[in-house]
């Protein structure tokens, strides 16, 4: 399995970094190829629990080489806390490679974000407020301010002025804001540079490379199909393609290298900031997946929304991303619920749909079609092997195997790195 994509098949947070950390003992390079810090993926080792955001999940397994990959904004502050964090617990993240071709995300995208967002006002996308959109868009404004300009001041600061100009005429003007000068830019950033200097490099040649060898190369995904910038439910999505085809964007690596495509996702429905969920849960079983589910933000905090399963969604993400398996996470909290509603399609104004609805109104009008599976009470999470799940447990993952069209090759029984089931 030379190169294999993991992605979120949901809205995010099904458990990405745990598959990451998972996989990584047969893997050599863990790539991030989208997003930033505004990714929240916990990984649990033992009695110790690792938040990661802008660093892959791979960090944590010693033999993995870590790779920030091009598709990536990088918020350098924070990537040094990060590598501080880790240092201080004893994890080495002194193989980590940064793209020269991964963009900064510059201290005035994080003030741009959280201005735009209370511009909005009932409009709002309910960001992470990290500076992600601004420095996406930046990217594909051609402003933007790539690793590899750090080492060239003149380019970095010719860049940041070019940059300024228009981020100051909206700050002064629109936002009532102070202008931000180009001395406290590049002060800030080039303060990085002898640190990042051994890390940044040609990654895609690196990856490239190591596939050459016959290594193995595992693309982390971050957020998830549902918030990609082009197939996810836009505006209200991340900046970035969350889907399998900005691992190969995002790295430099070619789709023909890519072997296979894992799409996670959670035993039920979350979503964390605004936009549709048809599935959403205002009652009491919200309340239970949200406690039992522990559903609150990695990064922000900000309790997560909540909902059944929807196979429409898992379908969806089986296509858009190609998926060859789905990883079943967080079985173990439906322990204790007599039934459990699948959702099969939708009703959309009395019209039935099997398929996602391309309609932004549409969409937001979808409601759940479902169908109702027994539940089991018995606590699944020492289970192994798949015989060892009770047989409601058993059916309900084969019936979600079969409404979401993609084999599920693992199930999550419990947040810990063993509390999985390889390969019913
Ligand atoms: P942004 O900040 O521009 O990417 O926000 C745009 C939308 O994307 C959503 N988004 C996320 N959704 C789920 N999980 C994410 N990571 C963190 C986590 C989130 C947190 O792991 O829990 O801690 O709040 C993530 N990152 C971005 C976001 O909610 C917006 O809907
Ligand atoms: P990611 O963004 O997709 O990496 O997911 P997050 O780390 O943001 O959220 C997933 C949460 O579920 C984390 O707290 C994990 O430790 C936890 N988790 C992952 N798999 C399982 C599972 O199978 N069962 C339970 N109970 N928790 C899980
Ligand atoms: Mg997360």
């Amino acid at each position: 399995m030379p190169g294999v994509v993991i992605v979120g098949a949901q809205w995010g947070d099904e458990g990405k970094g745990k598959a990451t950390d998972v996989l990584g003992s047969r893997v050599d390079y863990v790539v991030k190829f989208n997003g930033g810090n505004n990714a929240g993926h916990t990984v649990v080792i033992g009695d110790q629990k690792f938040a990661l955001h802008l660093l892959p999940s791979g960090i944590l397994t010693p033999d993995v080489t870590p790779v920030i990959g091009n598709g990536v904004v990088v918020d350098i502050s924070v990537l040094f806390s990060e590598i501080d964090a880790l240092l201080e617990r004893g994890v080495d993240p002194s193989k980590l490679l940064i793209s020269n071709a991964a963009h900064v995300i510059a201290p005035y995208a994080r003030t741009l974000d959280n201005v735009t967002e209370r511009f909005l006002g009932k409009r709002k996308i309910g960001t992470t407020g990290r500076g992600i959109g601004p420095a996406y868009a930046d990217k594909i404004n051609r402003l933007g301010i790539r690793m590899g300009d750090l080492f060239d001041e003149q380019v970095l600061r010719d860049k940041i002025e070019g940059s300024l100009e228009q981020k100051n005429h909206l700050l002064v003007k629109v936002y009532n804001r102070r202008a931000i000068s180009v001395d406290e830019v590049a002060d800030e950033l080039l303060q990085y540079r002898e640190r990042l200097a051994p890390m940044v490099t040609d990654t895609s040649l690196v990856l490239n490379q190591a596939l050459d060898r016959g290594e193995t190369v595992l693309f982390e995904g971050g957020q998830a199909t549902m918030l990609d910038v082009d197939h996810g439910t836009y505006p209200f999505v991340t900046s970035s393609n969350a889907t399998a085809g900005g691992a190969s964007t995002g790295s430099g690596v070619g789709p023909t290298r890519i072997d296979s495509v894992i799409g996670i996702v959670k035993a039920y429905t979350t979503r964390v900031g605004e936009g549709p969920m048809p599935t959403e849960l205002f009652d009491e079983n919200g309340e239970f997946l949200a406690r039992v589910g522990h559903e609150y933000g990695t990064t922000t905090g900000r309790p997560r929304r909540c909902g059944w399963y929807d196979a429409v969604i898992a379908r969806y993400a089986s296509r858009i991303n190609g998926l060859t398996d789905l990883v079943l996470t967080k079985l173990d909290v439906l322990t204790g619920l007599e039934e459990i509603p699948v959702c099969v399609a939708y009703d959309v104004n009395g019209t039935r749909y099997e398929e996602l609805p391309q309609d932004q109104a549409d969409f937001a009008a979808a409601t759940p079609i479902y169908e109702y599976l027994p539940g089991w009470t018995e606590d699944i999470s020492a289970a192994r092997e798949f015989s060892d799940l009770p047989q409601t447990a058993q059916d309900y993952v084969l019936a979600l195997e079969k409404i979401s069209n993609c084999r599920v090759s693992a199930i999550g029984v419990g947040p810990g790195r063993d509390e999985i089931i390889v390969n019913h």
